[in-house]
């Protein structure tokens, strides 16, 4: 029988802001073996919150009724990565029409495009390796994901802007847990990429410019909101960002990629002759094992009680990805890279959630999941199979505090060639 209002473990203090910036992605897992719970309180930027991990907190967050989104990011993700009054911010039925909007550029048709226009990118970027004496993974890749995501997308790009549109983009996801420069320069770049992205948004409604049928210039130029409304130009270019910058984020999970080619030898034998299916389990396994979006947010709805625990309603709650990901309980060796686990992985959606749990279309679980797997298959041959290339000594390593986390060298590779 479980205990009515228990009272929740709790961490004693006034805020715990700066061990959360220390320990990162591990500051969740640390405290759930302290308390042995996988749900307790904390106080982060200065309120009260719970934090938890596990499939069933998974499923308890995903849960409409018990929670909502609405004035739950943190204001500086607001400012960096998200932009103000996008999807991740709607409840409801705003949430579904607009969410509506995302998963109809999802098509199969849709995917097998990226994954043409991944492999045209990494071809001519190989090419050019060749007459390099050394390229960083990472730098390059958030570059070629920039031409991909543009060209997905409906969005005109000129050969000399790819460097400034990829410092913008990339600035976005970089920033929003730093401080200092790092953070100010995420916020300039959020304002000049929605400025850029408006203009082609005016563009398109004006019939200055056509963006190709079925594209999401197109589409979310022309969606119009629950109430007939096209989109103020600013939430449009908030949901074209929404687009377009993930695209070029998952540039971090190819910099891990290479490091799991690079570090596991084994594994990366056993992708030769490029056979999907084990090239769907080495990214699912990146996916997994490595760190990246550490934690998704939002308040109680309504009061409840789960598990004896009481939620009080507007209390903001994070569930960890991270350490679900890892969790021990529903993990064999959590802590060991084996793709092969995914040969019998009869899928979950509140278990493995990188990019989030639940329901797609309903929930808020990431609109770009399929895209990204894509991206990463033909990354991955890339990597494991269409290039030689040499790896000099460089610092490989990379740290649990650095939100969103990277090898610290980049991954530098020499003597590239394509085979
Ligand atoms: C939402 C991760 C790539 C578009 C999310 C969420 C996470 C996530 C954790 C929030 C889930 C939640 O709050 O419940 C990632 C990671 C990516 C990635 C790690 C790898 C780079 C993409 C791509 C797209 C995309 C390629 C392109 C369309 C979105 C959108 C949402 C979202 C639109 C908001 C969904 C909603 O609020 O309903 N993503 N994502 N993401 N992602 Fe991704
Ligand atoms: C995207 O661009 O949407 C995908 C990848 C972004 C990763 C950024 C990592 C930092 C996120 C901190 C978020 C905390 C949310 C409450």
């Amino acid at each position: 029988m479980l205990e009515e209002n228990r009272p929740m473990p709790a961490e004693e203090g006034l805020d715990h802001s700066l061990a959360f910036l220390k320990e990162g992605y591990l500051y969740i897992t640390n405290r759930t073996l302290g308390f042995q719970s996988d749900v307790f309180e904390t106080r982060l930027l200065g309120e009260r919150t719970i934090c938890m991990r596990g499939e069933e907190a998974a499923r308890l967050f995903y849960d409409e009724d018990k929670f909502i989104r609405f004035g739950a990011a943190p204001k500086r993700v607001i400012k960096t990565l998200f932009g103000e009054n996008g999807v991740q911010t709607l409840d409801g039925e705003a949430h579904r029409h607009r969410k509506a909007m995302f998963m109809s550029l999802m098509s199969d048709d849709a995917m097998q495009r990226i994954r043409e226009l991944t492999r045209k990118y990494w071809e001519i970027a190989a090419k050019n390796f060749e007459t390099r004496k050394e390229v960083e993974i990472y730098e390059e890749a958030k570059e070629l994901l920039c031409r991909v995501a543009c060209e997905w997308a409906g969005v005109p790009l000129e050969p000399e802007e790819v460097r400034e549109k990829t410092g913008w983009l990339g600035a976005l996801f970089e920033s929003p847990a730093s401080i200092g420069i790092t953070y100010m320069k995420g916020r300039n770049a959020r304002t000049k990429a929605e400025s850029w992205v408006s203009g082609l948004i005016e563009d398109v409604r004006a019939n200055r410019f056509t963006a190709p049928e079925h594209s999401a210039l197109a589409v979310i130029s022309f969606h119009r909101d629950l109430n007939g409304q096209l989109l103020d130009l600013k939430t449009a270019a908030v949901e074209m960002l929404n687009i377009i910058r993930p695209i070029v984020a998952v540039s971090i999970y190819i910099a891990f990629t290479a490091l799991a080619v690079i570090q596991q030898p084994e594994e990366r034998e056993k992708l030769a002759g490029s056979d999907e299916v084990r090239l769907g389990h080495f990214i699912q396994e990146v996916r997994r094992f490595y760190p990246f979006f550490p934690v998704t947010a939002a308040r109680v709805a309504e009061d409840f009680v789960w598990k004896g625990y009481r939620f009080e309603q507007g209390t903001l709650t994070m569930l960890d990805l991270y350490g679900t990901n890892h969790h021990p309980d529903l993990w064999d060796k959590p802590e060991k890279f084996m793709p092969d686990r995914f040969h019998h992985w009869r899928g979950s959606p509140f278990r493995f959630i990188p990019q989030g749990g639940g329901d797609h279309d309903t929930g808020h679980r990431c609109a770009g999941e399929w895209l990204t797997l894509e991206i990463m298959k033909e990354s991955l041959d890339f990597l494991a199979n269409r290039m030689s290339y040499d790896v000099p000594q460089q610092d490989l390593s990379y740290s649990f505090s650095d939100i969103p986390s990277l090898p610290h060298s980049n991954i530098v590779i020499q003597n590239v060639r394509s085979v």
